[in-house]
């Protein structure tokens, strides 16, 4: 059976040899491609991350109803939902998982072929069918009714609860490394009244909770190999209620980045305006006459907070000792946060052009 887990074992899949290999480059999950040799067939099987994700059933769950209802929409729409939205291959005993002897929880899920998951896109059209994609997603799931879900990470997008998580990683200090990094800690203690304006807003009534992905990297959207489309989004996990901006901020932070998540020279990290039009165009488009002018600026702000949000996480995560975020070098985590506060300062700079940019192309 060629490496492949043991788990395999207890999914309903055709019969056939069977091999394993990691795939992908996502920070939380353990994902491999499985192939059935002799049926074309392949697949996605991943181990979800159980220190992220400590209650690993509600994740299946909220997956499995979200998924089921995407399906309906899309095949509504005339589209096909095989490939437009996850589809999750059942257990043997017809659980959407199975349990390993440790506890641990697997899913299998059809592989969408034919396709690419975009890293760092240059190219205007696909970050516009990034757009359109995370913007469809939004809008299919406008009417299902986001306070039935669970919420899978406790305060995932709560960015005062990310600052104050921050100081007792430096309170803790388990590997003495704070004290290499007064800079970063005095920028992340400088932003406290900025982390709040989008959690205040929520409490004030101003946005609404809707469904939302809240992990919306750019790399979580798959493009046909051939046209280049927005095929289907992935990792739904994270999918639990929210804000829009935190969708949009959080595609925005990678997207429209000049530079890698992790860029050292922090010299190259900027703000880049037409990839900012060019997803905020995709996005936009699936949302006409659904946003309020509060709701559409909060777009703005979701950018910058979750850049910022995201910095404080990886800071926090470098002084904890990398147990979150997987890391491929030492120090990973550490420039991961530098190149965030770097981009968010940036981000601070643009934001009249920010705002133009989005009420332009929604017609405010
Ligand atoms: P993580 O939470 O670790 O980021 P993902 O669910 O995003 O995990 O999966 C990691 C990578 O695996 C994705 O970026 C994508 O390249 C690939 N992938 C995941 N699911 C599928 C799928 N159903 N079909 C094709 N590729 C997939
Ligand atoms: C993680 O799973 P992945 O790699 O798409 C993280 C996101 C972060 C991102 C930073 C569940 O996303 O919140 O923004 O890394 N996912 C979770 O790269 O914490
Ligand atoms: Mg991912």
């Amino acid at each position: 059976m060629n490496n492949c887990p043991e788990i395999l074992n207890a999914f309903a899949l055709p019969e056939g040899e069977r091999s394993a290999v990691p795939f992908g480059n996502g920070h939380i999950n353990n994902t491999f491609l499985i192939r059935i040799a002799g049926t074309g067939k392949q697949y996605i099987l991943q181990r979800i991350n159980s220190y992220v994700f400590t209650r690993p059933k509600d994740v299946m769950e909220n997956m499995q109803r979200v998924t089921a209802f995407l399906r309906g929409k899309i095949a509504a729409e005339g589209g096909n939902p095989d490939r437009e939205t996850i589809t999750l291959v059942s257990s043997r005993s017809g659980e959407a998982y199975a349990e390993d002897p440790e506890g641990q929880i697997w899913r299998v899920m059809l592989f969408v072929p034919d396709t690419f998951s975009p890293e760092l896109p240059d190219d205007l059209n696909i970050l516009e069918e990034c757009g359109g994609a995370f913007g469809r997603f939004a809008r299919l799931l406008d009417d299902f009714p986001a306070s039935s879900l669970h919420e899978t990470i406790h305060a995932f997008h709560d960015t005062p609860s990310r600052l104050r998580q921050l100081e007792d990683a430096a309170k803790n200090d388990p590997l003495d490394r704070l004290k290499d990094i007064p800079e970063e800690m005095a920028f992340a203690r400088s932003c406290a009244a900025e982390t709040r304006v989008l959690t205040d807003a929520l409490s004030a009534g101003k946005l609404p909770l809707r469904v939302t992905h809240n992990d919306t990297k750019v790399n979580n959207v798959l493009l046909d190999k051939q046209t280049e489309k927005a095929v289907c989004v992935i990792d739904l996990d994270t999918v639990m209620p929210g804000l829009l901006a935190y969708d949009f901020g959080d595609a925005i932070r990678v997207g429209a980045c000049s530079a890698a998540e992790d860029e050292q020279n922090l010299d190259l990290i900027h703000l880049e305006l037409p990839k900012y039009r060019a997803f905020s165009r995709g996005f936009l488009s699936q949302l006409k006459g659904i946003l309020s002018r509060d709701e559409l600026l909060s777009l703005e702000a979701g950018a910058r907070i979750m850049t910022l949000e995201n910095g404080l996480r990886f800071l926090a995560d470098h002084l904890n000792g990398d147990v979150y975020f997987k890391i491929h070098r030492p120090g990973q985590n550490l420039d991961r946060a530098r190149a965030q506060f770097a981009l968010y300062r940036d981000m601070e700079k643009h934001r009249t052009e920010a705002q133009k940019i989005l009420l332009e192309l929604y017609g405010g």
